[in-house]
């Protein structure tokens, strides 16, 4: 098989990118919260773009077919990154960063943080019981130290890389706890617990987040046993095997569309010229669990 470049790349063109931007001028934000508005949105810019409507269509079989895509020349739009991003499903204004309502949050290496440590790997909403199929990275300003790469490994790739076929079975249970911040005055459950890697028909998903499973598990006890301990273990092992992970830098207009329940993604550290780097990110909602937030309810 030929050798082939992971993430695949599209470029959009520059008229396209004008014509995109130009017809996302005018939508304010805030009409944008609702489906509703976001698929009329698509809807009248893919009719009114056909060249954005192709492009779409490719990105997201290209996301569908290789977990992640990344579009180059993407105007530097919020409104845009939403409408482009309504494609996958339902952006979600909720659970996008510590606003409780914002469609695009805007990741800022900034000056009260100069120095950030590595992003280890994790996926995004991992306490949520349907976490965003999908995420959209769309690099504002890149570290112009060429720091503060974006980096990728796959929850089938990371799967592969555990030998002990009773580990794979135990990263399966529903027992790992994930510590949840807590809200002064709320009696709600400090640890929420799922199952960190899962074998299905559709290949293998993952939830993790390093930094609420350590905190779950401390507050968890003996409450997770050896048997769970040790399956954890070999999979955070197998996250630092240094031939998994894809590492890219995302340049300037680049989005990065990737699958959140199949992809682990991080960045390597920004140091003091990364000051700015900015990326702005969208989460959404596949089909399928607004068909299941539809039966709940
Ligand atoms: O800064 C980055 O490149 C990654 C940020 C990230 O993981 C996120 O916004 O979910
Ligand atoms: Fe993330």
């Amino acid at each position: 098989m030929p050798y082939m470049a992971w993430p695949p790349r599209l470029v959009m063109t520059d008229s396209t990118a004008v014509a995109l931007a130009d017809f996302s001028s005018t939508w304010r934000p805030e009409e944008l919260k609702s489906e509703r508005t976001q698929q009329a949105a698509l809807r009248r810019a893919r009719e009114g773009i056909p060249e954005l409507h192709r492009l779409l269509d490719e990105a997201v079989t290209a996301l569908r077919v290789s977990l992640a895509v990344v579009v180059e020349n993407f105007p530097l739009d919020t409104t845009a990154l939403v409408i482009a991003a309504a494609a996958l499903g339902r952006v979600d204004p909720s659970y996008n960063g510590p606003n409780p309502d914002s469609l695009v949050h805007d990741v800022v290496d900034s000056e009260a943080r100069p120095y950030r440590d590595p992003d280890p790997f994790h996926t995004d909403s991992p306490l949520l019981a349907h976490p965003h199929a999908y995420l959209g990275l769309l690099c504002v300003r890149p570290s112009p130290a060429g720091d503060g790469q974006t980096v990728l490994v796959s929850a089938a790739d990371v799967a592969a890389a555990i030998a002990d076929r009773s580990h794979l079975r135990a990263l399966q249970d529903p027992c790992y706890p994930f510590a949840v911040p807590h809200e002064p005055g709320s009696d709600e459950p400090s640890v929420t617990t799922h199952p960190i890697l899962t074998m299905s028909g559709g290949g293998a998903t993952v939830r993790y987040c390093p930094v609420r499973v350590t905190a779950g598990v401390e507050r968890a006890g003996q409450a997770l046993d050896e048997e769970h301990v040790s399956a954890l273990r070999a999979f955070e092992r197998a996250l630092e095997s240094q031939h998994l992970p894809t590492v890219f830098l995302l340049r300037a207009g680049e989005l990065l569309l990737l699958d959140n329940r199949r992809l682990l993604h991080g960045r390597t550290d920004v140091g003091p010229e990364g000051v700015g780097r900015h990326l702005m990110r969208v989460k959404v909602h596949d089909r399928e669990y607004e068909k299941a937030m539809a039966r709940n309810s």
